[in-house]
């Protein structure tokens, strides 16, 4: 007997897919999951234009992390620091326009979170293998922090470290799972946060692979 409609609307819900982390951030648990396959293939429209690559961190070390971006602003870091350029780097033409189904995402996900009227100029895709993880950090290179971020989970599941104002606050760890997303701004805007080191897995869409999309508004 196939399973009645009550059961493929309601089930299985297996966590609240709206959960509170601090004042002004929430886990929007699923929020992604029917753009999942769009998303993924706008991702390989935009890496096809510029690649994947480990930046180096102003110290020097290449990070475990590979990155790219798309829109009109793409996050970068090398050794004169940390900032956001209208051009790839690599490339040295401008980063690929971010695809409608990623903005469209994005300001979807900021509405349901209590920030109506989000319109990011900026998308950083990170791309983590097992093994990689990112240190805990403040996303301070926007110029106005009054925007939220909306940060999209897809392919394998990691620990996303939530901190607290400072650096030495003990994160919490908040599992995030393929189609989640988080958004987070007023006053969690400044949070420490990280990704602990990744473990093996295998995600049907997307093999041994985690990426995560941060919308921004940078400019
Ligand atoms: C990640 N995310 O989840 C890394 N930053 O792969 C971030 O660093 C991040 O998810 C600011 C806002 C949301 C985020
Ligand atoms: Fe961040």
């Amino acid at each position: 007997m196939p399973p009645s409609a009550l059961e493929l609307d309601f089930g299985p819900v297996e966590r609240d897919p709206h959960q509170p982390l601090a004042a002004g951030a929430v886990l929007l648990g699923g929020f992604a999951l029917q753009d999942a396959v769009a998303l993924l293939a706008g991702l390989k429209a935009v890496v096809a234009i510029s690649p994947f690559r480990h930046m180096v961190t102003p110290g020097g070390w290449p990070m475990s992390v590979s990155m790219s971006n798309c829109g009109a602003a793409g996050w970068v870091t090398d050794r004169r620091g940390y900032r956001y350029d209208p051009d790839d780097p690599e490339t040295a033409r401008p980063w690929p326009a971010m695809p409608l189904v990623f903005s469209t995402l994005a300001a979807r996900a900021a509405e349901a979170a209590g920030f109506a009227g989000f319109v990011p100029d900026a998308c950083l895709i990170n791309r983590y293998e097992p093994g990689a993880r990112l240190t805990l950090h403040q996303d301070r290179n926007e110029r106005d922090f009054a925007h939220p971020i909306v940060s999209v989970s897809l392919g394998l599941p990691a620990t996303f470290l939530w901190g607290g104002a400072s650096r030495s606050e003990r994160p919490r760890r908040i599992p995030l799972v393929h189609g989640d997303v988080v958004v987070w701004g007023g006053p969690a805007r400044m949070t420490f946060h990280g990704v602990d080191t990744m473990k093996d897995g295998a995600h049907p869409l997307t093999g041994a692979i985690r990426f995560n999309l941060t919308f921004r508004r940078a400019n």
